[in-house]
């Protein structure tokens, strides 16, 4: 058998029950296959087995008591899954879905996308079932508490470093950071994400969605083409919805359906974002909102059949598994040229088989969302630093990260001889160095 089925059978049989880690571990492995044929020390040192293992994982309970003074307990994570190559680096995850599973998915794209970023960050993530949705500022202030103060005595500014995900944006960071500065009493940069007046970066907002359209723009650029007059489909409406929209827009092209996890909207002239921010940013409220309020514009419930709208590059953005087969299938059908995934793993692997296998241009999560990361990795360099840098430096600076993502994966994959393959390429450009970094460590 060879070595990575091995390693693929041995992890299933140890963790049964994580389908979404047996599935990120799959695919990624599949892609090292010609790595690890051409480096047998990798098996001697059984670097497969330690690379997909955690070095630490964290549950902790986190009680908290509700307005009405009722008591409830969620569970918190915190997988900290590779330092080789820097402090574990990964964001934190609040929604009612949360188990081992997907954090530990989370965490091992993370180790690589880190990687990918260039930049001396190791990987981790974290999170909690913890459901925001609905609760008072009162409640999500005490939840966030309760979580730092299990939470505060396995992080550090130079052992782990936290920021945001899925249901943790800028409010969740201030009240975490909050609480573990009164803990510590150390003003450092422990979390990243957080607001300009207390150790944030400009950028930092912005930048995943930022960074997923500079990656896109790239592709493109390298098949002389460019963002100009294209169709544009993005799911979610959340952080990096958001800002993958604004920058699209802002480099010509036209987006015409964003959605959250109820349904979708269309608009055929085009999403009026600042329409969309004051729904989501201000009143936290529901996309269906903008059908309301916006002449010409379309809601439909269900998030899924948003990947029948005809487009040329498609963005999905809000969360895993949420792009399968048969919408990868219609998204073909429709002409799609370009996917780039904003979300973690949101295309299942037959779906990204029926892209790969249509010639569609596929710019995979780790490469394409990793600019969000590699800003907070500029912001925590800003941090002990004791520099700000403007807006135009670090949007500099995310720019010229992307680029080089983008001629890492392409070079890796010509490498192994399989062109325009940049699930492969990504694989193995962030797995190469995590490899070196584990080699020259010893049996850690
Ligand atoms: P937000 O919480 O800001 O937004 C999430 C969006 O996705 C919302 O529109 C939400 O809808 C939708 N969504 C969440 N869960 C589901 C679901 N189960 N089904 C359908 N829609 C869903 O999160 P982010 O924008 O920060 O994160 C989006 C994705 O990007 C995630 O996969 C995250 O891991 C990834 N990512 C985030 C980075 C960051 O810097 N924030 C960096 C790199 C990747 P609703 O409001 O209805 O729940
Ligand atoms: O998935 C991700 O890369 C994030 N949620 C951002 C992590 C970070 O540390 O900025």
């Amino acid at each position: 058998m060879h070595y990575v089925d091995r390693v693929l059978a041995s992890l299933k049989e140890k963790n049964p029950n994580e389908a979404e880690f047996h599935q990120a571990a799959t695919e990624i492995l599949n892609s090292l296959r010609p790595v690890v044929d051409r480096h047998p020390e990798y098996e001697k040192t059984a670097l497969l087995e330690r690379f997909v293992e955690p070095e630490r994982v964290i549950l902790f309970r986190v009680p908290w008591v509700d307005d009405g003074g009722n008591v409830h307990v969620n569970k918190g994570y915190r997988v900290q899954f590779s330092s080789a190559i820097g402090p574990y680096k990964g964001g934190l995850r609040f929604h009612p879905t949360v188990n081992l599973s997907i954090v530990k998915f989370l965490g091992l794209e993370q180790v690589l996308k880190n990687s990918l970023t260039s930049l001396p960050i190791g990987g981790g993530k974290g999170g909690s079932d913890f459901d925001p949705k609905g609760k008072s500022e009162g409640e999500i202030m005490r939840f966030c508490q309760s979580f730092m103060t299990e939470l505060y005595r396995h992080v550090g500014a130079d052992t782990d470093v936290p920021a945001g995900d899925i249901g943790v944006g800028g409010r969740e960071i201030g009240y975490l950071f909050g609480q573990y500065k009164r803990i510590v009493n150390e003003h450092v940069g422990v979390l990243t994400g957080r607001g300009l007046s207390y150790g944030g970066s400009l950028v930092r907002t912005e930048a995943t969605g930022y960074g997923l359209c500079y990656i896109v723009e790239e592709a493109l650029a390298d098949r002389n083409d460019g963002f100009k007059d294209k169709t544009v489909v993005i799911s979610g409406s959340g952080n990096v919805a958001i800002y993958a929209a604004e920058k699209a827009q802002s480099l010509g092209a036209k987006v015409v359906a964003m959605s959250d996890s109820n349904g979708y909207i269309f608009d055929k002239s085009g999403i009026s974002l600042d329409v969309v921010k004051q729904i989501k940013e201000t009143e936290r409220g529901r996309i269906r909102l903008y059908a309301e309020r916006v002449k010409g514009a379309e809601y439909h419930d269900g998030c899924r059949d948003i990947w029948s709208i005809p487009c040329d590059i498609a963005l999905p953005c809000a969360t895993q598994n949420e792009l399968d087969l048969e919408s990868a299938k219609r998204l073909v059908q429709n002409g799609v040229k370009v996917v780039g995934e904003g979300a973690n793993m949101p295309t299942t692997l037959d779906g990204i088989s029926a892209f790969l296998g249509n010639g569609v241009v596929f710019l995979p999560a780790k490469a394409a969302n990793a600019g969000g990361v590699a800003t907070s990795a500029l912001e925590m360099a800003q941090s002990s630093g004791r520099l700000f840098w403007t807006f135009e430096e670090v949007d500099l600076r995310l720019r010229s990260i992307m680029k080089n993502i983008y001629r890492n994966i392409d070079g890796a994959a010509r490498e192994y001889g399989a062109e325009g393959d940049y699930v492969a390429g990504a694989n193995i450009a962030g797995f190469r160095k995590v490899a070196d970094a584990m080699l020259a460590q010893g049996i850690v």
